[in-house]
């Protein structure tokens, strides 16, 4: 008997995204190990924070699939960019890279929709939902920049900026305990 309960086309594109979520993690992972390697200790604790949030969304759609009674295929993470130029474009990589993966949820939304598989497209609302607060968070970290004075930004500047950087980890303690079972 057939227990399968998701079609070829969005098996693939769901496992896609497994694979799109580990990428954004060893993303965030690499600007992390730069962030701290130029001594930008509160932006390094930000990033790497959210690269294990990447990891629980990898994790929430690999179970989902699971759950369907699908086929799990890890396939291998392309390498991360090269370092960013500087903190200014680290940011704006980081928005660029949210903007892609919200691209990349619409398209297994739009999957679900055409094939009226109402269960993943209820499930991936949750993922909808989260790249509104992903390009925000994104957006907020390069109006930060902006103030700080973008490239120009002084010395004085990046420590404040690193040191609420670190503050914000605590404080969106929160984003990080998000799981599959917990979303
Ligand atoms: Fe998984 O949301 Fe960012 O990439």
């Amino acid at each position: 008997m057939k227990t399968n309960r998701l079609s070829e086309k969005l098996t693939t594109v769901l496992n896609t995204q497994v694979t799109g979520e580990a990428q954004a993690s060893q993303l965030y992972l690499s600007y992390g190990a730069w962030a701290s390697s130029q001594g930008y200790t509160g932006i390094a604790k930000f990033l790497f924070r959210h690269a294990e949030e990447e990891r629980n969304h990898m994790t929430m759609i690999l179970e989902y699939i699971l759950k369907r009674g699908a086929k799990v295929s890890i396939a291998a993470i392309p390498a991360p960019p090269k370092h960013p130029a500087g903190i200014s474009d680290c940011f704006e990589k980081i928005f660029e890279h949210e903007v892609s993966n919200t691209k990349s949820i619409y398209s297994v939304v739009k999957l679900s929709l055409d094939e009226e598989d109402w269960a993943t497209w209820n499930f991936m609302q949750w993922f909808v939902k989260e790249q509104v607060e992903e390009e925000s968070f994104a957006m907020n970290l390069m109006d930060k920049i902006k103030i700080a004075g973008g490239e120009k930004a002084s010395h004085n500047e990046l420590y404040s900026l690193d040191r609420d950087m670190e503050n914000r980890h605590i404080d969106e303690k929160s984003a990080i305990e998000v799981t599959a079972a917990n979303p």
